[in-house]
């Protein structure tokens, strides 16, 4: 893949605007009871005269009914964010840099099936079969405050099981320090990485990593799932990573890889721009993006994007009760 030019990207996250025009035709159409979800998903791919009309955004898959637990220490009183716009306002540079990209190109990723490797410093590595692991798991509804793109907030119930169980039954060894996840790399069907002005200049494939006490928090969460149903493609199906007190881009999608490792692992934004984007990326009022200030976000609520509100940024996004030890002592300025 001739995909390894480094190189600014055109589009960084904060230029590219909200596309108030696609919502109200998406709005519209859905109005028409064209219903986006379940009538394209039942249409064979490629013969849809719907997917045609919709500039296949309605084919992004997901929206299987899930079975799950709700507990009650991860339901707060929170207005949740309309799921039309969680599922059609995102970043996944895999199919290009606007927001509006994933809803619209998605539904090209074939989501089944889907292995998971767990690997690395680990005593039993696996290869899961996701969709049948999913099976075999208790699902939790857990309504989380979520960043998502640069200063932008929503609330999302998302489906899981936290990381831990899976890291658990892995067996991370003494060596284990660091986790490093990797998404799929397909160009055939993830267009932005078929070359580096759609992929925003992101050397494929997407990287993540956290330290391995962040990554066994109870909070931090592998999801499956988003409003009672499996994730729509645009959403990182068929398995993402959650972790609700660090910036959005810490949440990678359509996980393939999970390496357990003894070295801190690269990671896609900050190989990309490394003065803007650290190993940590834990929401923190007090340190503000080079580019923007982090003291407040919008938060997206019922309303959708034109009824959003500017609210105070809180540190560790509000969780800092259950995570603020994690990072004792450590000069959250340095590592940012
Ligand atoms: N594989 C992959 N994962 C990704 C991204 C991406 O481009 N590719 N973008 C990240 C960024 S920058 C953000 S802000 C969040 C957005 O997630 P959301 O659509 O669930 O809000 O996904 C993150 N995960
Ligand atoms: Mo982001």
């Amino acid at each position: 893949m001739p995909v390894n030019i480094r190189y600014t990207p055109a589009l960084k996250e904060h230029q590219v605007t909200p596309e108030p025009v696609y919502r109200q035709r998406r709005q519209l159409l859905q109005g028409l009871g064209l219903g986006l979800g379940a009538a394209a998903l039942s249409l064979p791919a490629g013969a849809s005269v719907l997917s045609g009309l919709l500039g296949k955004e309605g084919n992004t898959g997901g929206g299987q009914p899930l079975t799950y637990e709700r507990p009650e220490a991860y339901r707060p009183d929170l207005p949740r964010t309309d799921e039309g716009v969680a599922t059609s306002y995102n970043n996944f540079y895999e199919f290009g840099t606007a927001k509006s990209d994933p809803a619209r190109y998605a539904g090209e990723m074939k989501t089944r099936p889907w292995t998971l490797r767990i690997e690395g410093e680990v005593d039993r590595p696996q290869t899961l079969d996701v969709w049948s692991w999913m099976e075999t798991q208790r699902l939790e509804e857990r309504i989380y405050r979520h960043r998502c793109v640069e200063a932008w907030s929503m609330v999302i119930p998302w489906l899981g099981v936290p990381l831990a169980a899976l890291l658990k039954a892995a067996g991370p060894t003494s060596r284990a320090k660091y986790v490093a996840f990797e998404t799929l790399h397909n160009p055939a069907v993830m267009r932005g990485q078929s070359s580096p002005y759609l992929g925003g200049g992101i050397d494929f494939p997407y990287v993540e990593g956290l330290r391995i006490d962040e990554a066994m928090h109870p909070l931090t969460l592998l999801a499956v799932g988003m409003y009672g149903k499996t994730l729509p493609n645009q959403n990182g199906a068929p398995v993402r990573l959650v972790v609700p007190w660090k910036y959005g881009f810490k949440g990678i999608k359509s996980i393939v890889r999970i390496r357990l490792t003894e070295e801190q692992p690269p990671t896609t934004w900050n190989l990309l721009a490394a003065h803007e984007y650290g190993f940590y990326a834990n929401v923190n009022p007090t340190v503000d993006h080079p580019r923007w200030s982090q003291a407040s976000e919008r938060f997206i609520g019922a309303g959708g994007l034109f009824g959003s509100e500017r609210q105070p940024t809180l540190m560790f996004n509000g969780y800092g009760e259950e995570v603020a030890s994690l990072y004792q002592g450590m000069d959250l300025r340095k590592f940012y």
